[in-house]
């Protein structure tokens, strides 16, 4: 059970997450700034700092055998409203980082969009306004042409997510519940502005490789009960269909479309979409140098035409999770796998079995880089000033395993990054969920090497999984 020597053994970070100083060099306002504060009650400044502290962070991945970051741009740096001037001081600083990514021997792979939209834009429609596609192919070009430092980009993390905590579950800014047309709207739209940002990078020619990070459940029907099976495909549809099928096949197939249309149907709504995108994304498909895989859990759904009734367990109060989507599905909490105090069904076949599907139907995915995968835990510092996250390191093992099954069977999987490199927030989860190698001391701001950190460092040296 051994990795190839050029495994990346990586950690994975995200900009509004991490970095802090939402007000310092010019920085525009995110979308969350105001909307965190308000609704959750927590403040993304300083987050762990990360903006002032990357040397720390970049000298620790070095002495950890952490040889790849997952970093990502903050869009509002760069062009403070999403619009207009470039800020000279962001684009710096990014510089600075890359370089210093760099010298440490860690190789960033550096994600454009990752949650974190210009307020004003947000505000606008988001990715419902094709307008927001135009801006953000926009500030796309500047960075590919700016950056020549980076050579691995993916143009966003995780659409389906992004889209749906927005305007379906209602648990991202602007917060709105159920609106399955602006959802579907704005997924569609971020795809086309993934394969435009593509498109433009192999045109002109720009060195390295660019992909995307999709988060990527595997839906199982909770029995062989055929209305369960449609609603596992519903699910599966608008969850993975429209991503992968549109990153690899330029279209939504007719399968994919078949369910999308029974959600729509057994909404009273219709579907449809600008026939001139799939020309764009049909000419990106094959281009796609690798897909990030984002991957926690998976699910178990049963039939639901009932009314849309979710609860989002954001504080780790087990069993409290609720979600049943109209004529999508319910998803059922099966008790006897094991889960996160978030309600996470911890599940590596999952991803075992998504993997595979991938290889098997998208034969031009080209390479799999697992982007994020992790367990979210309430820990605390122990009187050696440590974490004893063997739980963690279960759990890491346990889907590298698979994952070494999987490149085994003839998945071309080049990498893995934990989320996450170190502490820091949880969008609608606050700082109590850690998930990192690095226990930070949210007071302080110091960073101390958890039990998995050591665990590693062994692993990325030795190679070999035990
Ligand atoms: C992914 C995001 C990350 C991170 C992670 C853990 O969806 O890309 O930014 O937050 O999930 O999820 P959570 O923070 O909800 O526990």
């Amino acid at each position: 059970m051994k990795f190839d020597k050029d495994f990346i053994f990586g950690g994975a970070t995200a900009a509004y997450q991490c970095e802090g100083a939402i007000n310092e060099d010019g920085k525009g306002v995110v979308c969350w700034d105001k909307y965190l504060e308000e609704t959750n009650g927590y403040n993304p400044e300083p987050a762990s700092d990360f903006y002032n502290m990357y040397k720390e962070d970049l000298e620790n991945c070095e002495k950890f055998g952490i040889n790849g970051i997952r970093i990502s741009i903050a869009w509002t740096r760069i062009f403070p409203n999403g619009d207009g001037q470039v800020n000279k001081k962001g684009v710096e600083h990014y510089h600075n980082l890359f370089r210093e990514c760099i010298k440490r021997g860690v190789e960033p792979l550096v994600t454009l969009h990752h949650f974190d939209t210009p307020y004003e834009l947000n505000k606008n429609g988001d990715f419902t306004n094709k307008a927001t596609v135009d801006l953000f192919v926009r500030y796309a070009k500047f960075c590919l042409k700016e950056f020549n430092e980076v050579q691995k980009w993916a143009t966003f993390n995780e659409i389906w997510p992004w889209s749906s905590c927005q305007y379906l579950i209602g648990t991202f800014p602007p917060a709105i519940k159920y609106d399955l047309e602006k959802t579907v709207k704005c997924i569609h739209n971020m795809l086309l502005a993934h394969a435009m940002v593509v498109n433009y990078f192999k045109d002109t020619e720009i060195p390295g490789e660019i992909g995307i990070v999709h988060s990527l459940q595997t839906k199982y029907p909770i029995d062989d009960d055929p209305k369960n099976i449609d609603a596992a495909k519903r699910e599966d549809a608008i969850t993975n269909g429209m991503a992968l099928d549109a990153t690899y096949l330029g279209y939504y197939s007719p399968e994919t479309m078949k369910y999308l249309n029974k959600i729509f149907d057994g909404n009273g709504l219709s579907l449809s979409f600008d026939e001139e995108d799939f020309e764009i994304m049909k000419k990106a498909a094959g281009r796609c140098d690798f897909l990030g895989i984002n991957y926690y859990s998976s699910q178990w759904l049963r039939a639901y035409d009932g009314e849309n009734d979710t609860f989002h367990n954001g504080t780790g109060e087990r069993g409290t999770a609720k979600r049943k989507l109209k004529a999508i599905a319910e998803e059922v909490q099966r008790d006897d796998l094991p889960k996160t105090d978030w309600d996470w069904i911890i599940y590596p076949q999952g991803l075992y079995d998504m993997i595979m599907r991938i290889v098997n139907d998208y034969p031009n995915y080209n390479k799999i880089y697992i982007t994020e995968n992790g367990i979210g835990i309430k820990e605390e510092l122990n009187e050696n000033n440590t974490v004893e996250d063997t739980q963690r390191i279960d759990y890491v093992r346990d889907h590298l395993k698979v994952v070494l099954k999987a490149i085994e069977h003839g998945a071309n999987i080049k990498g893995y990054y934990l989320w996450s490199l170190m502490d820091m927030f949880s969008w609608s989860n606050g700082y109590n969920k850690r998930y990192g190698f690095f226990f930070v001391d949210f007071d302080t701001m110091k960073r101390y090497p958890k039990r998995s950190a050591y665990w590693w460092k062994e692993l990325s040296q030795t190679k070999e999984l035990i």
